[in-house]
């Protein structure tokens, strides 16, 4: 079936108005701050159809794809810049926002209206002499397979929240600046706003800083089981970052302190509270590691926040910088305390507001406007629910990550073992997770005392434990990631609930996008796939 994922606030499919077809002469009319967004679509469209598909400035004519910024104009009577219109017919497509993010959303909807193999950039494969891919440089003109049409619609559209993120766990396997490119598409077709790079841990430093440089010299080097280190140049960070911002996404940059930091404890003596430098740690055991609060390594261990994090922040056009505070399991309570309040006040005089685990709770003196990451379960375990609100408290807001329904690393249910012998994904969270619970929550019915205002979004982490490869982060992220995304961005359910059937109906239209990219995804029981 023919539909958006995740669901737009509002669609109508206009059923007595002819469809559009995608043809030569053809334009994209993206005048002024729309035309980098033109450039961008027209490059995707041309790869697959094969046509010209000039991007101008000027007036739209017949059948062109319009991009229209308009200051004074609220879809859905929303705030959001990303909100935007789009309506499409015989007549052609216009995508209206008052900002550039909107039309960029509203390429995201147009994209999964067209065909599936509009997103198939390997001709050889697509174009060659299988008759299931018949196809657009051919000898038929591209239309053999009924042409690049979409369906007329009129959709008005804006976000449910702000922050709709994914996390990618560079460190336990290290993944290259083009793997992350290519993950970074596509969580922009699932209007995905955020990723969230986790760059530090115990078995991996990613992230080059030039004034501490063992952190990678040696830090870098090792991956969990043996597998090959590597780090991230300032200059292929910003290459992560420019690319993500032409998508209207944010890269949130985490340093995970004061846990998880074997890393940082193996390449420099002086951080350790006996002066002796740790080995380096390819395990997957958590929570053995810790930065020193003792007097003695105060020096080093403030010139050590100054500069990382200065350096961090200097790389980060976005608001946020995430510094941890999970499972500091060998900091004692004071000792956390202590550091996260040294942590946090010197990340946010960087100017940037501090993201933490929920666990940074536990702090008294947090920066005002301090973001808590919720990572425990659907029923909070533990002191979760008072850590989280504790934040709150401060005057801060919860991105919301349940482990048991969030969480990409933990297994499919009923997947298949790969080519390594064994199923992908970790079993603990209450795991496996299934696209139901990934589907099936409600980010304000979690922790009592925190509602809707308070609530900046939702997130979807991916731990690297066990996916070695950008084709098993895909396919632990992919199809359970489309449910986050549902969650993040359509409106409130009412009532009845969730729209699961018309969810699933989608889904199975947008895994034909899938193959058509390549991108990999868990053919999970229950959505007829094609
Ligand atoms: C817990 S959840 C962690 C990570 C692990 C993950 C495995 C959280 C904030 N920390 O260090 O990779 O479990 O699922």
């Amino acid at each position: 079936m023919t539909g958006i994922v995740p669901a737009p606030a509002a669609l109508t499919f206009l059923e007595h108005v002819a469809p559009y077809r995608l043809a030569p002469p053809t334009r994209i009319v993206a005048p002024g701050e729309a035309h980098p967004i033109g450039l961008l679509l027209a490059t995707e469209l041309r790869v697959a159809t094969g046509f010209d598909i000039p991007v101008v400035h000027g007036d739209a004519g017949a059948a062109d794809i319009s991009l229209v910024l308009n200051d004074g104009f609220y879809a859905v009577e929303q705030t959001s810049v990303e909100s935007y219109t789009l309506e499409v017919s015989h007549a052609g497509v216009i995508i209206e926002a008052r900002a550039t993010a909107g039309l960029y959303r509203g390429t995201r909807s147009l994209r999964q209206l067209l065909p599936a193999r509009i997103g198939d950039d390997d001709h050889g494969r697509a174009f060659g002499d299988d008759d299931d891919h018949g196809g657009a440089s051919g000898d038929d003109d591209g239309l053999a397979f009924g042409g690049w049409v979409a369906p007329a619609v009129s959709v008005s559209d804006a976000p449910r929240f702000d922050y709709r993120g994914a996390m990618l766990d560079v460190v336990r396997h290290f993944f290259p600046v083009e793997d992350v490119l290519r993950f970074i598409d596509a969580l922009a077709l699932l209007k995905i706003n955020v990723l969230h790079l986790h760059l530090t841990d115990d078995q991996g430093w990613r992230i080059q800083i030039d004034s501490w440089p063992e952190l990678t010299g040696i830090g870098a080097s090792t991956a969990v089981g043996g597998a090959r280190g590597g780090f991230y140049s300032k200059s292929d960070y910003r290459r992560i970052v420019d690319y993500a911002a032409e998508r209207f996404l944010t890269i949130v940059p985490e340093i995970d302190l004061p846990g998880h930091t074997n890393a940082a404890l193996s390449a420099y003596a002086e951080l350790n509270h006996d002066g002796v430098a740790r080995s380096p740690y390819e395990g997957v055991e958590v929570g053995f590691s810790s930065l020193s609060a003792a007097p003695e390594r105060a020096e080093a261990t403030d010139q050590f926040l100054e500069d990382v994090l200065r350096e961090v922040a200097e790389l980060t056009p976005g608001p946020w910088l995430h510094i941890g505070g999970d499972e500091s399991l060998s900091t004692s309570k004071a000792d956390y305390r202590a550091l996260v309040e040294r942590i946090t006040t010197t990340a946010a005089s960087m100017g940037k507001t501090v993201i933490g685990w929920h666990e940074i709770g536990a702090s008294p003196s947090l920066p005002a406007d301090t973001i808590a990451q919720y990572w425990s379960y659907l029923e909070p375990q533990g002191d979760a629910a008072s850590l989280t609100r504790s934040v709150v408290e401060q005057g801060g807001q919860v991105i919301m990550s349940p482990a048991d329904v969030a969480y990409l690393d933990i297994q499919h249910v009923g997947s298949q073992p790969t080519p390594h012998g064994y199923p992908l994904g970790l079993d603990w969270a209450n795991g496996p997770t299934s696209l139901d619970d990934a589907l099936a929550w409600e980010p304000t019915e979690i922790v009592p005392g925190i509602a809707e205002a308070q609530i900046l979004g939702v997130e979807a982490p991916l731990w690297t434990e066990t996916a070695c490869t950008i084709s098993d982060v895909e396919f632990l992220a992919f199809p359970r990631i489309a449910a986050i995304a549902e969650i993040g961005w359509s409106p409130l359910p009412g009532a009845e609930g969730r729209d699961r059937d018309g969810f699933v109906a989608r889904l199975s239209g947008l895994g034909a996008h899938w193959d058509a990219a390549g991108t990999v995804y868990c053919a999970v029981d229950g959505v007829p796939w094609h």
